[in-house]
Formats: structure tokens, sequence, C-alpha cells
């Protein structure tokens, strides 16, 4: 399907530094190391309503890591699906009595227009789990032949004790799985499963809900192999980072990474799974099924800056845990009213240090509250809160304005 238009990106004076990321499976901060251009997938909106602040940190995040690897001179092919067929998307529809398609096809919409205020670098696939179905039906045909697959009632279920790297992604042990897999989609407790982590492949269909036709007759595609099945076919095996929320560790990018594996032994599926922490608002995860939800849409339709929205979320580094308040919004207001008013000047304090000091502060970990504090630094220099005012560089307010948008994402 369409992704949405690209902002454009300003060329810097120099070159970031390679890239590091934490990665989930190993515990550790690994440097990504890209052969030719950087792969990426990010596990894209389930469509049933619009796009709230968690999922905005979300992709603000590895819009932070499409970057610095541009700034650091790669090329990056990215690639995010849309959940656009699926349990949460059905039962909306037909609360809302509204056809699925039609809901999905709006939020998705609004999601696109979001993304665009956010200045979030589209990506180059990007791909709905409906038009890839054909690509599902022969993932699963090549994990039935591995026979990692088997029937419960018309339904396909995949065996995870088939993926020797099972529990690899998450490092969960089997207690605390079990514990999840309910909470996120899973099914334990299903007569005829072989083990209760087993995952659904491949749903048949069930009256009142869309199937589409395949060889093991008709229904629909279940969660992970939609995801396995989009990465695999747009970005091959071994691609450099698998991303989401820290939510989809267990089971989805688990499940993924087993079905990957399974499909193409000796071949790791992402080399580096990297998650951004939960957004909470009145004290629990901002969640579509518990609603407590600020949405980008109503707060841009009451006129707010995008670009205040964007550094609320910058303020966090991606990996944490952190409250949305209004507060910080409008406190980002206010410091984007100082930043301008710097840049408005032309000369200012030196930019060179701080270029290099917000690319490393991105390369290290997408450490976004870092970088932001050596703006804000530079902009204390140049109106001279700390003292006289620095007018010293002359082309300061051009270098620093592009390095914002080109590192950042702020436009201003
Ligand atoms: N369609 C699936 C992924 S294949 C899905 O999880 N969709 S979603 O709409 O529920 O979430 C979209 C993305 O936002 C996922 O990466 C998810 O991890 C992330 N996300 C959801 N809620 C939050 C939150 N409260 N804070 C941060 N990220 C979130
Ligand atoms: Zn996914």
């Amino acid at each position: 399907m369409r992704a949405w238009s690209s902002p454009d990106v300003p060329p810097l004076p120099v070159t970031g530094p390679a890239v590091r990321v934490h990665d989930t499976a190993s515990g550790n901060l690994v440097e990504t190391t890209p052969e030719g251009p950087a792969r990426m997938y990010v596990c894209g909106i389930t469509p049933y309503d619009a796009t709230h602040m968690g999922h905005a940190a979300t992709y603000v995040a590895f819009d932070l890591l499409n970057r610095a690897w541009r700034n650091a001179g790669h090329e990056v092919t990215y690639v995010q699906n849309v959940t656009d067929v699926d349990d949460p998307l059905l039962e909306r529809a037909t609360k809302v009595k509204v056809d699925w398609v039609e809901l999905a096809e709006r939020e998705t919409q609004l999601f696109r227009d979001d993304m665009e205020a956010l200045r979030v670098l589209p990506p180059a696939h990007y791909i709905g789990a409906v038009e890839s179905i054909p690509q599902v039906i022969e993932l699963i045909q090549r994990l039935d032949e591995a026979g990692a697959v088997y029937k419960v009632e018309d339904d396909l279920y995949f065996s995870v004790t088939a993926d020797d790297a099972f529990g690899s992604v998450s490092g969960f042990d089997r207690e605390t799985m079990l514990e999840i897999f309910p909470d996120r989609g899973g099914d334990p407790d299903r007569e005829g499963k072989k083990d209760p982590l087993d995952c659904l492949l491949w749903r048949a269909e069930r009256p009142g809900e869309p199937a589409w036709e395949s060889p093991f007759g008709p229904g629909r595609p279940g969660w992970h192999i939609e995801c396995t099945a989009i990465a695999l076919d747009h970005l091959g095996t071994g691609f450099d980072v698998q991303g989401g929320g820290s939510d989809l560790v267990f089971p989805h990018h688990e499940m993924s990474a087993g079905h990957g594996q399974v499909a193409h032994p000796g071949h790791s599926f992402a080399r580096t799974y990297a998650h951004a922490g939960m957004v909470a608002y009145d004290g629990e995860k901002m969640s579509k099924s518990k609603g407590n939800l600020v949405f980008v849409s109503a707060l841009r339709l009451s006129e707010v800056d995008p670009m205040a929205i964007r550094l609320v979320l910058l303020r966090h580094h991606y990996r944490s845990d952190w409250e949305w308040t209004d507060d910080q919004l409008w406190n980002a207001v206010d410091t984007l009213a100082d930043w301008r008013r710097a840049l408005a000047l032309g000369s200012g304090a030196d930019a060179a240090p701080v270029v290099s000091a917000v690319l490393a502060a991105l390369a290290d970990d997408l450490d976004a509250p870092t970088a932001v504090d050596a703006v804000q630094a530079w902009v204390d220099a140049t109106l001279g809160t700390t003292g006289l005012a620095d007018t010293s560089d002359r082309d300061a307010a051009t270098t620093v304005h592009r390095l914002l948008d080109a590192a950042l994402g702020l436009s201003l």
C-alpha cells in the first residue's frame, strides 16, 4: 500500500559515527554493521483506532535510527506492515457497525497524516497483511515442509519446539512466557495443541469473518506469520534491526524469529532486536483496549505544533517507560519558542561542537535527551542566558537548523 510523503532531509557538513543500539536478544549495546543498505523492519499499527502517543513514540524512536544511519552514510531500506486484518480490528468494526475494510483504511490514512506531521521518514515498503497473503501461504508451506506445522480442527499451528533457538529473542523462561502469552493474543488453553505456546499460523474461515482461499482451505493469516512473511519478502534473512514497542518482545518477535529461522535453517531472522519503552497515561500503559489515549490527530486538530509533540517524545530515552502529561507539551512549546529565537539571529555560538555532540548522542543508542541538551546549551550560549551572547559563528543558525531537521526531525 501507499506509505506517506517524505519530508526533505537536508545534508549535514559531517558524517556521523557508526550507530549502536541496544539488542534485546543479547542484552547488550551492539554496533550495527549494515552490509549494503541498512535493513530495518518495524511493526506497524493495527488500524482500528487513531495514532496515540505510545505509537508516535515508537515510530519516532525508529525514525531516529533511520536518520542516524543516513547521517552515518548508509542507505536505509525500511519496511513497515499494517495489520489490516486481525481480531481486534474485526471486533471494533462489528462494535461500531462499520465495514472493517473502511475502518482500516480510515485509520491508516489518519496514521499517515500523523506521521507526516511528525516528520517521520516513510518506509520504502508499507505493506498490509491482506496484500501479503500469497507470501504468508508460501511461508506456511515452507514451515510445513520443515515439519513445524500441525492442525487443530481446521486451523494451522506452529510448533515452537521446531526452532532450537526459541526463547532467544526475549530470554524469557517458560513460566514467564506462559504468563504473558494469553494477554498478547495467545491461546495456551486451546485443546489439541501440542505445546500451549504454539501459535496460530492460519485461522480457518469462521462465519461472518473475511477469508481468503489457500491450499489449507479458506481462512486468514495469524498475526506473527504476517510480519515474518513481509520482512523476509522485502528484506531477506539476517536484516539489521527488527523493531517495535517492548510489548512485542514476546510472543510477537519471538514467534517471527522462530518462523524465520525454521524456514531458513542456519540463517538468523534479524541481527538485532530493538524495543521502545511503553508510554503511559493516567497511570497505565496507553492502549487502545484500555482507552486511556492521547491522540496525535486530536492535538493536531487543536492547533498544537507537531514539532512540540515530537520534542516531548525526544526528551525521553526511547527505551524508558514514561508517562505523558500535558505539562510536558506546554514546556516543549516554550522551549521551541526559545530555539526559534536563537535560530532567527543568524549568527550564534560555534555550531561545530553541537553538530558532533548531537550526532554522537544519537549514534549511541539513540540518546535523544542528551542530543536535546546539547542543542539547549547552544541556544543558551547564543541567546546569552549564561552571560554574554555568543555570536561568533556567522553560519551557526543555518547549520543548527539543518542539524535539528536531519538528525532529530525537528523542522523549525
Ligand atoms: N500491528 C501490531 C504489530 S505487527 C501492533 O502491535 N499494532 S499496535 O497498533 O498495537 O501497535 C503499533 C506499535 O506501537 C507497536 O510497535 C507497539 O509496540 C507500539 N505501541 C503500542 N502501544 C504503545 C505504548 N503505549 N507505548 C509505546 N509504544 C506502543
Ligand atoms: Zn509485527
